[in-house]
């Protein structure tokens, strides 16, 4: 085992108020969903041409990539250096072409979850849709068959069990989002709460 991780090491790596862990603890809200290999499906559709509908089997012929990035959960825990495996946003994009009023994304999960971000965050080159972590495939707990990763927002906007992205002219608050957490998620900021919206924004 190597040295324990000190926050004090890392401080550029460790946004304000979160604790390093070397585990990776499981958030849920409800159990993870059952997967069907045969039924399911993953979909692209609102402000995007084509829309698109693609089978276990298509999904995983996408061209892969393999990533490694930090996650940072609202609860106060992160974890360091997490070994993502799946397809990036930027790939998955070049299959479709956004309409111009597309400015928001809204993730749709299985068993009702959902998460939102903005279209230009969604579109970094580190956010992607995963599969595999640290050299194995997810868990079901961890979101297999596909979960989102995006290392700059806080976790609960790294869906697990994603079933489709849909393209938004205006912003719908997702499942955490209208239950009283951030809309953007910034830990860098500590974005925790929605009573520290700026009623600007
Ligand atoms: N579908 C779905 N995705 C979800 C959640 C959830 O409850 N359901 N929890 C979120 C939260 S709060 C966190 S911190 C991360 C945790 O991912 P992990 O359980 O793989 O550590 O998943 C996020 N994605
Ligand atoms: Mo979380």
């Amino acid at each position: 085992m190597g040295k324990p991780l000190k926050a004090d090491d890392l401080s550029d790596r460790v946004p304000p108020g979160q604790t390093l862990t070397d585990k990776f603890p499981i958030l849920s809200y409800g159990p993870a969903p059952r997967f069907n290999p045969a039924k399911w499906d993953f979909r692209v559709f609102g402000l995007v041409e084509p829309e698109l509908q693609l089978s276990y089997e298509q999904f995983r012929a996408l061209p892969q990539s393999r990533q490694i990035s930090d996650f940072h959960c609202v609860t106060s825990w992160s974890r360091l250096d997490n070994v993502w495996e799946g397809v990036k946003i930027l790939d998955l994009m070049k299959l479709v072409t956004l309409k111009p009023e597309a400015h928001f994304v809204l993730v749709h999960c299985d068993a009702g979850y959902s998460a939102n971000l903005p279209l230009n965050e969604f579109l970094d080159s580190d956010v992607m849709l995963a599969y595999r972590h640290d050299g194995r495939d997810l868990t079901p707990d961890h979101g297999f068959p596909l979960r989102l990763v995006v290392p700059k927002l806080y976790a609960w906007k790294s869906a697990k069990w994603v079933r489709a992205i849909e393209f938004l002219e205006f912003d719908e608050r997702g499942f955490w989002e209208v239950r009283g957490y951030h809309n953007h998620a910034d830990p860098w900021r500590e974005e925790r709460y929605s009573f520290q919206e700026d009623p600007e924004e």
